[in-house]
C-alpha cells in the first residue's frame, strides 16, 4: 500500500467514526425521551376543560371553577383534561415536552387538545413560537398532583 491509500483509509475511517458517533448519540436521545407521562387522547367531551390564553408574555389558565393561574398549570393525575388554547395577541405555541403535546395559540381561533397525565410531578412547559422580545420568558411549570 502506498501512502495515498493509507491516507484514504484514515480519511474514510474518520468519517465513519464521526457518523457512527452521531447515530448513537441521536438514537440514545430519542429513546431516553420516549417516556411521555401523558397520553394524548382524541377530543373527549368528558374531559375537564381548562381555558388557556397566551399573551405577550405569559400563559393564563382558567379552570372550571373560575380560578386562574399564571405560568403554572395544575392538574390531577389520571384525569382527562381538554385544553382550549387561544391568544390575546400574536401567535404563541404551548409545548409540554413530557406530555408530548404542542398546541398553537391563535387569537380568535381556539385550538383544543385532550390528554390524561399519568405520573405526579413537575414538568416544564414553554412557548415554542417566537412571539417577541420576551418570548423566552414564556415558560412555566405543569404540576401534576397525585
Ligand atoms: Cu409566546
Amino acid at each position: 500500500m502506498n501512502n495515498k491509500t493509507i491516507l484514504e483509509f484514515i480519511w474514510i475511517g474518520g468519517v465513519v467514526i464521526i457518523l457512527a458517533w452521531a447515530a448513537i448519540a441521536n438514537a440514545s436521545y430519542i429513546y431516553s425521551h420516549q417516556d411521555n407521562i401523558a397520553n394524548p387522547v382524541a377530543n373527549d367531551p368528558s374531559g375537564t376543560v381548562i381555558n388557556v390564553t397566551g399573551y405577550q408574555w405569559g400563559w393564563q389558565f382558567t379552570y372550571q371553577n373560575g380560578t386562574t393561574t399564571t405560568d403554572k398549570l395544575i392538574l390531577f393525575s389520571n384525569t382527562t383534561y381538554t385544553l382550549i388554547v387561544t391568544s390575546k395577541d400574536v401567535i404563541h405555541d404551548l409545548y409540554i415536552p413530557k406530555f408530548g403535546i404542542q398546541v398553537y395559540a391563535v387569537a380568535g381561533h381556539p385550538n383544543q387538545i385532550s390528554f390524561k397525565p399519568t405520573s405526579p410531578g413537575q414538568y416544564i412547559m414553554e412557548c415554542v413560537e417566537y412571539c417577541g422580545e420576551y418570548h423566552y420568558e414564556m415558560r412555566g411549570v405543569v404540576v401534576v398532583l397525585p
